[in-house]
């Protein structure tokens, strides 16, 4: 490792130590090591279609059945996958700290599997099921899904319980998400190119408050050059070596 990346690396791993409350954020690319595909980038695609295309709630008014195509593809692809050692560190991290909240715009669970506990979903979960009509919510874990579009008991059409582009967030996590932020002597920010809203906002929101913010992401972000130590690289690689006591 370079000498000036060492002592980067030194210096996030002291303010780890330090901080007694901690808040993550997580995007897609801390399960890209565990073979899930990100949705920006190379191999963020599916039949051609770009996330911004399919996740809104027109494009399941329009074709309710490709929309739970593309879910099942997901689904299928995310039940053979396991955490890899990036979720793992942030557990262990967990373990240590007084206050520590995970919040992630994930839908595949693998934070959970990992054994997190105080995880916040931003963006919901792609093995809970809701009703378009009398608004049930159910978990599914069945891969494949049957008889697409799913429905629910009532007869009414049922969808992914996920965030879609134009939806609201599920309701009080956004002032959660943002409460567990202001608390935090340190911000983790692992693997999300953050272009997506309001998650996105939750980093300026802790540079404005002062909280010390480390990013972990091979590539550059908007926000990269703000944050107190950008550290590019994978996470199951770099998320293990900071967080080793
Ligand atoms: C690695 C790695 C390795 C790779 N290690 N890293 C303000 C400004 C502009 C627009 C808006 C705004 N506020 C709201 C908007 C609109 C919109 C938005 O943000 N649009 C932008 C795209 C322009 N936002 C919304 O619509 C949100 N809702 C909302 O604002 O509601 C308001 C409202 C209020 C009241 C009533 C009604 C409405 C909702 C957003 C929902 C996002 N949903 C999705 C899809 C869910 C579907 C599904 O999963 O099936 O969530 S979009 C998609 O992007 C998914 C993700 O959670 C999200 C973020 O992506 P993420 O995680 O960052 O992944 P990638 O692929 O982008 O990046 C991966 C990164 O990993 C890369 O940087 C790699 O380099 C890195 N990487 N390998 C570490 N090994
Ligand atoms: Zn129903």
């Amino acid at each position: 490792m370079p000498e000036a990346r060492k002592k980067e690396s030194q210096e996030a791993r002291g303010w780890i130590e330090a901080a007694d409350s901690v808040a993550v954020l997580t995007g897609a690319g801390i399960s890209a090591e565990s073979g899930v595909p990100t949705f920006r980038g190379t191999g963020g695609l599916w039949r051609s279609f770009r996330p911004e295309e399919l996740a809104t709630p027109e494009a399941f008014r329009r074709d309710p059945k490709l929309l739970w195509e593309w879910y099942n593809w997901r689904r299928e692809l995310i039940s053979k996958a396991l955490p890899n050692p990036g979720h793992k560190a942030l557990v262990e991290l967990e373990s240590r700290k007084p206050r520590f909240t995970l919040i992630t715009q994930n839908v595949d669970g693998l934070h959970d599997l990992a054994g997190s506990k105080n995880v916040l979903k931003l963006h919901g979960d792609i093995w809970q099921i809701r009703c378009t009509k009398c608004g049930k919510s159910w978990t599914d874990r069945r891969v494949p899904l049957p008889d697409l579009p799913a429905h629910c008991d009532c007869g009414a059409l049922a969808r992914p319980d996920i965030v879609w582009f134009g939806e609201p967030l599920p309701a009080g996590i956004w002032s959660r998400a943002a409460d567990a932020v202001e608390d935090a002597r340190l911000f983790l920010v692992v693997g999300t190119s953050a272009v997506v809203y309001p998650a996105a906002d939750l980093i300026p929101l802790a540079l404005a408050r002062k909280v010390k913010v480390i990013e972990i992401n091979p590539d550059e972000t908007p926000f990269s050059a703000e944050v107190d130590c950008a550290l590019a690289g994978p996470a199951g690689e770099i998320l293990p070596r900071l967080v080793a006591s």
